[in-house]
């Protein structure tokens, strides 16, 4: 795991449904078998009032890794999981955590994020006046250094930072909310980027966000999606328990790999 830094400090206020002491972490109930494709549930879309036993659910669910959306409500319309947040629930598990920042000053919040112990973290392109610096303090700090893409943003934007890459974030929704339709390019994006990256050395994960439905996830797996964020439109769908969720995930991701692998 990358830049995990486990001397979180203490909680500025906030969840009381979580407590600090770092004995309280959940075991992981690892998946048992280590997914090609990883699922990382976006933890804006569970209860939270009962935020550590929606993350002790995750857990046992499955969850590759947890996915954090942090927004400002200026970057887009909405106001999402603070530090406080992200904190304390780095304090309660182990599971690597990525982080989406929806906000207009990326830069001011790597430190912090850094020091709380957040593995992944993504910053938009729309907003980085200096892109390559920004990642290049991501992965100084430690973390895994990630692009979010907006919808109608073009690949062209990452083309000189390709080397200071882990991974790209493609939003296959407008950021800002869960429960939103995909995009009409939102599968072609993903397989132009799989395209775009092969031409640069070195691995980098595409992570998909936005409408990531039972439905969509055999093509965009098959397009070349590696890191699935699961919201409303999978883990989180409200017609079934999570269980049966994760097992359809499962069954489609796999369908995905078959025709990847097929072409
Ligand atoms: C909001 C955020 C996303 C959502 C996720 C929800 O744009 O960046 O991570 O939490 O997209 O998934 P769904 O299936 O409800 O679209
Ligand atoms: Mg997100």
């Amino acid at each position: 795991m990358v830049g995990v830094n486990r001397s979180a400090r203490g909680a500025m206020g906030g969840l009381s449904t979580l407590a600090e002491s770092p004995e309280d972490k959940g075991g992981q109930a690892a998946h048992a078998t280590p997914r090609q494709v990883r699922v990382s549930p976006s933890v804006m879309c569970a209860d939270l009032t009962h935020l550590e036993r929606g993350i002790r659910q995750l857990e046992t669910a499955g969850a590759d890794m947890l996915h954090i959306d942090m927004a400002d409500g200026h970057f887009v319309p909405n106001l999402l999981l603070g530090l406080d947040v992200v904190r304390q629930v780095r304090q309660k598990t182990s599971l690597p955590m990525d982080v989406h920042l929806m906000v207009e000053n990326p830069d001011d919040y790597i430190d912090e994020l850094a020091d709380i112990g957040v593995d992944w973290v993504a910053v938009h392109a729309e907003v980085c006046r200096h892109l390559d610096r920004t990642l290049t303090r991501i992965r100084e700090k430690g973390m895994k250094a990630g692009v979010a893409l907006n919808p109608a943003t073009p690949l062209a934007d990452i083309e000189f930072v390709a080397e200071r890459l882990d991974f790209v974030l493609v939003m296959t929704v407008n950021p800002g909310f869960a429960g939103q339709k995909l995009v009409a390019s939102g599968i072609r994006k993903i397989a132009e980027c799989r395209d775009f990256l092969a031409r640069f050395p070195g691995e980098v994960t595409i992570m998909v966000d936005g409408n990531v439905s039972f439905d969509h996830i055999p093509d965009m797996v098959a397009a070349g999606g590696d890191v699935l964020v699961a919201g409303t439109s999978s883990w989180y769908n409200r017609a079934a328990p999570m269980k049966e969720n994760v097992r359809k995930t499962d069954e489609a991701i796999a369908a995905g790999l078959q025709r990847r692998n097929d072409t």
